[in-house]
């Protein structure tokens, strides 16, 4: 089976705590704080690998996480930091944010590498916290949460062109025809199940891309047939061969079927449906007259669009139809089919996200979550004043305060801060 789709999950490292310590020295009672900082936690990286082709191998694994940052020690010990992942995937894949779809990447190009998921910040140590009045903090920050995400891999072949049409009319016998291809071909339909790419080489001396994809049917936006998943796969060609089937001796009307493969193709996105078409007058060979491609050429007319009289058993036609090809794409800049908006899309908005603070009201509780509140408390001793005092700046700072009031806490209630539970003091 063709893989081009699969979910994952992925978390980049956890930066590593900052730690409380102070120096030991003889004759003195108690010395100045030095606790490291913690080590940042590994990055996940996307990379494309030409080795690979499909997405198969994530099929088995699914799994997927950097290393945490290493915590900070005494002595000035900043923790080492996690290391960075790279997941290799073939070229064309998209990375999309599975629970909203959002694209935050789009790998096109051989050997691109895209930041995907960031590794937390190491937490700072207590020596950071020293200043002429708090001469011995006893908090130091913890290390911030690497992101985590549930992603959709999706690979789209990047064809050129794509072989669209009804079952059986002979769209991987012309692939076969023009290139080293060799997809399965049978006179029963449905022959073909995943999508088998060939590379057309030209007398001219230019090449390119062609994407045989299963038949299409009625209905087939519904689910008839194998679907228009497969369409997918030609989305981003640059020039569609409609191949239609003019013998008649399946007993369809070539004209009708010109139609519905259009109408299947609207279904499935407004843009593909209006992508350049070329039509295929295929089994030209054995058509009993000249009748139906008669008909299918003035409907070429009328719609402004080329038409081939073909066969991909005797060869009629398929020559003129690839110089045709190949001039057509010289006029289609490759450029404009990528969809721009997913590239120059942010591939994170870490900053709102980060400072986001939830306040949730449950059994007479408030609980108060988000990640700089959980790189807050994690490390802090509570019981100690002065931490005490570091915490409720960091909350005014952090708007928990007015969140909190919003949601009508009063003096006495219970106030949960990510782990740690408090009674509230106006
Ligand atoms: N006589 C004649 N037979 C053809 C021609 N093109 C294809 N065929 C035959 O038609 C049958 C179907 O051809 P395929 O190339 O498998 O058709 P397809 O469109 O890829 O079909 P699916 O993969 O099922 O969608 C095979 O038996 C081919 O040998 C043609 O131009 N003339
Ligand atoms: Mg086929």
């Amino acid at each position: 089976m063709f893989t081009d789709y699969v979910k994952i999950y992925a978390k980049a490292g956890n930066g590593g705590n900052g730690a409380v310590a102070f120096r030991r020295e003889k004759y003195v009672a108690a010395g100045g704080p030095n606790g490291g900082d913690g080590g940042k936690g590994g990055d996940i990286y996307f990379e494309t690998d030409p080795d690979i082709n499909t997405l198969i191998d994530f099929r088995y694994k699914k799994k997927f996480t950097a290393e945490h940052g290493k915590n900070g020690e005494g002595n000035n010990k900043s923790g080492k930091s996690g290391e960075d992942l790279y997941i290799k995937v073939p070229v064309g894949t998209m990375i999309k944010d599975a629970s909203n779809e959002e694209v935050l990447a789009d790998l096109t190009e051989l050997n691109q590498k895209v930041l995907v998921l960031k590794g937390g910040r190491g937490g700072k140590g207590n020596q950071n916290f020293a200043t002429s009045t708090r001469q011995a903090p006893r908090f130091a920050q913890g290390g911030e949460e690497g992101e985590e995400k549930e992603l959709i891999l999706e690979l789209k072949v990047l064809a050129d062109v794509g072989l669209v049409g009804f079952p059986s009319v002979g769209k991987s016998t012309i692939l076969s025809v023009v290139s080293a291809a060799r997809p399965k071909i049978a006179d029963y339909h449905f022959t073909t199940l995943e999508p088998n790419l060939g590379v057309v080489k030209t007398k001219y001396g230019d090449s390119f891309v062609m994407a045989d994809i299963p038949g299409l049917i009625e209905g087939a936006s519904a689910g008839a047939g194998l679907g228009i998943q497969f369409l997918r796969h030609i989305e981003r060609t640059r020039l569609l061969l409609h191949v239609i089937d003019v013998s008649g001796m399946e007993g369809r009307d070539p004209v009708e079927d010109f139609y519905t493969i259009n109408k299947e193709l609207e279904q499935y996105s407004k843009k593909l449906a209006k992508r350049t078409q070329i039509i295929v007058a295929n089994k030209a060979d054995i058509a009993r007259d000249n009748e139906n491609y008669k008909r299918l050429e003035k409907i070429a007319k009328e719609k402004g669009l080329k038409i081939f009289k073909t066969s991909s058993a005797t060869g009629e036609g398929m020559g003129e139809l690839m110089k045709e090809v190949s001039s057509v794409l010289k006029t289609l800049p490759k450029e404009s089919l990528f969809d721009d908006s997913a590239n120059k899309k942010k591939v994170y908005k870490l900053d709102e996200e980060k400072n986001k603070i939830t306040v949730e009201r449950k059994d007479g509780k408030f609980y108060v979550d988000g990640p700089r509140l959980r790189q807050l408390v994690k490390n802090v001793d509570f019981e100690e004043r002065e931490s005490l005092f570091y915490v409720q700046k960091k909350l005014k700072e952090l708007g928990v305060n007015d969140k909190l009031k919003e949601a009508g806490v009063k003096t006495g209630d219970s106030v949960v801060l990510y782990d740690y539970e408090l009674e509230w003091q106006d």
